[in-house]
């Protein structure tokens, strides 16, 4: 969903060039946008961890990494299940069992989506070679079967193209729809691609939603409970200082986080070496949903990837603007491991 990705395979190029920027936020002032947004809109059940599964393409882009670090440090999160979806996801489920490995979470099962053809950079491919083959179970009926287990009370985290999420609802929609909700990244409201750091007032078709409309649709078609983060409330960068703090903290968390960047930042089409923290604020309204509050909204996807604001009943709660500092701060905070969070 990055935008040197879009660039690679220049889906948005032709957009881009008639792109006005702007330096405010976003409108949030047309049609179907105009109800207030909601904090904390369905928030965990006291005293007991949330039931989760994490669904990824994580290996190109390396905003997957720092939410899989989000959601292993969050107590309010019990994880069922990492899925892989996307591209080579035996390969991206090699990456996560030497992730796991590594942090001592080998008890978290890992199981790979159905592959599917992509063009863009496995930026993190040599540390995932690294870990030995193992055919993993398959994503899909993993997904299922642990909402089976546990009706009504999985969310799923997903913060990739939505593959796999598009599969379960084709080939068993009535377990689906037992799904507690989707807490997901994706679309594109009001908000597109950020041009060299400028707001960007254009939307545009976010990479996950692209990739797999058809899965997209389905979802919102679906009457489960949606919560989508899209790039207008996730284009919150990790600058210098915090990687920093971030990367010299020196547990096996941030070592693989650090391991991941650096081949992340060789290995990426634009060079850019400060990451956009998409996925992790997905992950963070699992837990923190004051930190992106999110408002009812009816979204149509087309075949090319937008996500348009339509009238109609709510079929997603939309959070359009979110605490970029309080996000940050709970981000390292949770990472690193620090005893107090702002704002609790
Ligand atoms: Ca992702």
């Amino acid at each position: 969903m990055n935008k040197w990705r879009l660039l690679g395979l220049g889906i948005v190029l032709a957009g881009m060039t008639a792109c006005s920027t702007r330096a405010k936020g976003p409108d949030t002032g047309g049609g179907a946008a105009a109800e207030q947004p909601q904090a904390a809109v369905q928030p965990a059940n006291p005293g007991q961890p949330e039931l989760a599964i994490l669904d990824t393409d994580i290996g190109d882009d390396i905003d997957d990494a720092f939410a899989l670090a989000l959601v292993l440090k969050s107590p309010e999160i019990k994880l069922l299940g990492i899925t892989t979806e996307f591209g080579d996801t035996e390969l991206r489920a090699r990456l996560v069992d030497r992730y796991l490995k590594a942090v001592g979470r080998t008890d978290i099962p890992v199981a790979a989506g159905k592959p599917t053809p992509h063009s863009n950079v496995f930026t993190q491919a040599a540390y995932a070679e690294q870990e030995p083959d193992r055919k993993h179970g398959d994503g899909v009926e993993f997904l299922l079967d642990q909402i089976r287990g546990h009706p009504g009370e999985v969310t799923v985290i997903a913060i990739g193209p939505l593959v796999n999420v598009g599969a379960a609802i084709a080939r068993d929609p009535a377990t689906f729809h037992k799904v507690k909700r989707v807490v997901m990244m994706g679309g594109s409201v009001y908000r597109g691609y950020d041009h060299n750091g400028q707001f960007n007032a254009k939307p545009d078709p976010e990479w996950n939603i692209a990739r797999d409309p058809a899965g997209a649709k389905a979802l919102l078609a679906s009457g489960v409970p949606v919560y989508m983060m899209p790039l207008d409330s996730t284009q919150i960068h990790l600058e210098e200082p915090e990687r920093e703090q971030l990367f010299a903290f020196g547990s096996p968390l941030t070592d693989q986080l650090t391991l991941l960047y650096h081949q992340w930042a060789a290995h990426n089409e634009m060079h850019n070496a400060t990451p956009t923290l998409y996925d992790p604020v997905a992950a963070t309204y699992a837990v923190r949903p004051d930190l992106c509050p999110a408002q009812p909204m009816r979204l149509e996807v087309d075949g090319k990837g937008f996500t348009r604001p339509v009238s109609g009943p709510p079929n997603a709660q939309v959070c359009l603007k979110s605490d970029e500092k309080g996000f940050l701060a709970f981000l390292l905070g949770r990472i690193t491991g620090a005893a107090s969070e702002p704002g609790r």
